[in-house]
């Protein structure tokens, strides 16, 4: 079986381009993109001052639009109704839910004190939904990286993913930590996005070895991430640092943690076992990858899924299955390690492997996935890819 090919850009953008001339009866002037994001290690510690280490993927939210004189927003979607926005009002959180990522976009715009000008707008996608592969973040930070065009001004990057962050927050209602927007507007071609949340400082850290490939196995178990599971999980993480009386996570050694584990208390103590052996794991990983240690990866990624299973109870069943598998074709296998990646509850795992193998090791983690559950996966290649941009 070969791996299913990403689509490429100009196919996504030609797409957009016709359904908005079937839509607007015009050609369109502007494309925008943003990508999903994979992430390698450092789960659920964003929000924890931690590290991360996402990369940008070949997936991509693109819009194609054009002003249209008017004081309103026309956004289409295939298979959604069309929306309008008036852009003469301050944009709140409204229905249909999907356009408050926009809704909270063009907010931020408007609180930096743009008028943003009326414009016609199509969507397209080949980011999976649901699928923990942050389509929230690429349709904001597309959204963000249209406007910029539409106003034609440029944003600095670190504030249009802080801006795109709080339409999350605000418009969405999910406290989520900074790392999608991060590399959805930081992600570069053969390059992880290496977050050291604490300082808001990305550093792109090469990753262009032909010999290594990322698989991404959707399980198809739709994630949720604002029906509660993930706001809980950073009130516990709060609850934590509060009884550990340290100002960071990065203050915290696992040695205050076990000093306090009755007084912590079930599940706190062991969503702080978690977040401290993550942290510790992740700068483990950044060491080793800048070293070109591949292989090192492969313990810090099962232990890493482990605590996230056990310690964090943010992983499923069908997570553990597909890690499972990949960790069962093992290293003999052509597999180096394997773990769920982004915020749980459902979405995806990501595997690193030797490319030589990779669409053997796709194929037996498809086909075993399907006995072990009856769901057919989706399971596809990514390298690192460029952030949010024009084109
Ligand atoms: C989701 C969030 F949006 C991120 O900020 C991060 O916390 C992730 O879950 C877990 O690592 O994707």
């Amino acid at each position: 079986m070969a791996l299913p090919l990403n689509p490429p850009l100009a196919d996504l953008a030609s797409d957009a381009s016709t359904a908005f001339r079937e839509a607007f009866g015009s050609e369109p002037t502007l494309h925008a993109a943003a990508p999903g994001r994979v992430n390698l290690i450092g789960e659920h510690i964003d929000y924890c001052d931690g590290f991360v280490m996402p990369f940008a993927i070949e997936r991509y939210i693109v819009f194609a639009a054009r002003a249209n004189g008017t004081p309103e927003a026309h956004i289409g979607s295939t298979g959604q109704d069309l929306v309008t926005l008036d852009l003469s009002k301050r944009k709140e959180p409204g229905i249909p839910k999907w356009a408050n990522y926009i809704r909270g976009v063009i907010r931020g715009f408007q609180d930096r004190g743009h008028h943003i000008p009326g414009f016609d707008a199509w969507i397209v996608s080949s980011v999976p939904l649901g699928a923990g592969l942050s389509s929230s973040a690429a349709l904001e930070c597309a959204a963000a990286t249209l406007l910029e065009g539409l106003l034609d001004t440029v944003m600095e990057t670190k504030e249009k993913a802080l801006l795109a962050q709080k339409a999350e927050h605000d418009f969405a209602g999910v406290p989520c930590g900074i790392m999608d927007q991060f590399a959805s507007a930081f992600g570069q071609a053969n390059r992880l996005v290496l977050i050291d949340c604490q300082s808001g400082e990305p550093e792109l850290v090469p990753f262009e070895n032909p010999d290594l490939t990322v698989l991404i196995a959707n399980t198809m178990v739709h994630h949720e991430l604002s029906d509660g599971g993930y706001a809980a999980r950073r009130k516990n993480t709060e609850d934590g640092l509060a009884i550990l009386g340290k100002p960071s996570w990065r203050d915290v050694e696992m040695s205050d943690v076990e000093a306090k584990w009755d007084e912590l208390g079930e599940p706190v103590n062991r969503r702080a076992r978690h977040v401290v052996s993550e942290i510790a794991r992740t700068i483990g990983a950044a060491k080793s990858l800048k070293q070109n240690d591949f292989e090192a990866l492969g313990p810090l990624m099962a232990a890493s899924h482990d605590s996230l299973r056990d310690d964090f109870e943010v992983s499923c069943k069908e997570l553990d299955i597909m890690v499972e598998i990949a960790r069962s074709i093992g290293r003999s296998g052509g597999v180096i390690g394997a773990r769920m990646t982004g915020g749980g509850f459902g979405g995806s795992t990501v595997t690193l492997c030797e490319s030589g193998r990779a669409s053997e090791i796709a194929e037996t983690m498809a086909a075993e996935y399907e006995k072990a559950t009856g769901i057919k996966p989706e399971i596809f290649a990514s390298r690192p890819s460029r952030g949010a941009h024009l084109f």
